[in-house]
């Protein structure tokens, strides 16, 4: 595979957590490294079984498609394949891949000498990912808790584990999520939009930079937070899009049983009313 000519200087041995030089290489455009491979066989893995449950299953309807966890009453032990076991071992090349796949950009960023903002950022997606699958089913005692492998089965799930909250809405956590959800799409949008306007001019017209983009947000709001910060901001919203994400669902049952609407009462039953 060809490279570009700057490639090469970039494609330096070493920074591998595991493996040392034996996983150290290229295929095409992709890094592979220890985890690499690990990646490609908990990927395969998951997806054939998948397939197969499929295969197994009522039907080849893509969307509705549904592997489902083990019956509550299976608690927390092993189930056969076709009740609830595939979903099982589904769950562990998942984790295996997703965990494979952050440990390979940690070791791209130290091969690069650069810092892991990307393999922190995507460990909070895994979190909630294991909040759903593992952390909570484990606290409520049984797999059964788990969501669903398919495309429709797993917003039916979505849907009647927020009505069993009654008001999923009032889930404080929950707020928090949308709201950081909310707010790093406003972000952005506006960060995209300040860059295209500067650096993406119409044919003839001078490219603008940093100074443009500040004064732009002074004008606006009378204050720019700047280049770094905006990035930092971003950053730290999203991971708070999912860190309270995880902490919603992880609350709902574990800590909080029953309705949401209730968790206010204490406001009513506070002394002075
Ligand atoms: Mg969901 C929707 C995947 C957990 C609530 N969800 C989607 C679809 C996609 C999906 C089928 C678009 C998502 C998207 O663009 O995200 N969900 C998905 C996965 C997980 C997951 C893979 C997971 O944890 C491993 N979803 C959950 C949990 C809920 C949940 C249980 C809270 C997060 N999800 C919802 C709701 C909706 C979805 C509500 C929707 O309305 C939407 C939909 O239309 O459903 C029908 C952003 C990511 C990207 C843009 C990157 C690209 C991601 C691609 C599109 C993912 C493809 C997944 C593929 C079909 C799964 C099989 C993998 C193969 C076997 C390898
Ligand atoms: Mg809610 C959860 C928003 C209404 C019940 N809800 C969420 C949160 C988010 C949200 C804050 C989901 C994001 C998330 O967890 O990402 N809900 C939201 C909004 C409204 C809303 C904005 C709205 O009304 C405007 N919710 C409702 C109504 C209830 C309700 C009121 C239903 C009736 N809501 C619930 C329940 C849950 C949520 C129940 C949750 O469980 C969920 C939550 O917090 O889950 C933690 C986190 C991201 C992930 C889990 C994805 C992980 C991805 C993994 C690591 C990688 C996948 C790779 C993939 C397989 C690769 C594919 C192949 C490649 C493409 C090649
Ligand atoms: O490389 C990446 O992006 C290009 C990483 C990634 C990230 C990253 C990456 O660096 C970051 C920082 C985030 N995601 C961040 C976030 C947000 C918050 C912190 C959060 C909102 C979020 N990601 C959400 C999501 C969602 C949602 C909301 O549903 C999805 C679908 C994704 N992220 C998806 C992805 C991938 C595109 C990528 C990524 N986020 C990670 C790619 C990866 O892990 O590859 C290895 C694994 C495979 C190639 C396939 C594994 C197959 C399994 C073994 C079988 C399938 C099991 C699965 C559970 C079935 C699900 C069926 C569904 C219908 C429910």
């Amino acid at each position: 595979m060809s490279m570009l000519s700057f490639e090469r200087k970039y494609r330096v041995a070493g920074g591998t957590l595991i493996g040392g030089e034996m996983f150290d290489f290229w295929i095409g455009p992709f890094f592979v490294g220890f985890f690499g491979v690990t990646t490609a066989i908990f990927a395969t893995l998951g997806t054939a079984l998948i397939v197969y449950g499929a295969a197994i299953g009522p039907t080849w309807n893509i969307w509705q498609i549904d592997i489902a966890p083990p019956a509550i009453e299976y608690g927390l032990g092993l189930a056969p394949l076709r009740e609830g076991g595939l979903w099982q071992i589904i769950t562990v090349c998942a984790a295996g891949a997703f965990i494979s796949w952050a440990l390979r950009q940690v070791e791209i960023s130290r091969k690069l000498g650069m810092g892991f903002h990307i393999p922190i950022a995507f460990s909070f997606a895994i979190f909630a990912y294991l909040s759903l699958e593992v952390f909570r089913p484990i606290m409520l005692g049984a797999w059964g808790h788990g969501f669903p492998y398919g495309i429709f089965a797993h917003l039916d799930w979505v849907s009647n584990v927020g009505y069993q909250g009654l008001h999923f809405h009032y889930n404080p956590a929950h707020m928090l999520a949308v709201t950081c959800f909310f707010g790093t799409t406003l972000m952005l949008a506006m960060h995209g939009g300040v860059i295209l306007s500067a650096v993406n001019p119409p044919k003839g017209e001078p490219v603008k930079h940093g100074q443009h983009e500040n004064q732009y947000f002074r004008d606006t709001i009378a204050y720019s937070i700047g280049p770094l910060g905006i990035h930092r901001l971003g950053w730290f919203a999203a991971i708070n899009a999912g860190f309270w994400s995880a902490i919603c669902i992880l609350i709902s049952g574990p800590f909080w049983v029953g309705g949401w609407p209730y968790f206010y009462d204490w406001y009513l039953q506070l002394p002075f009313w």
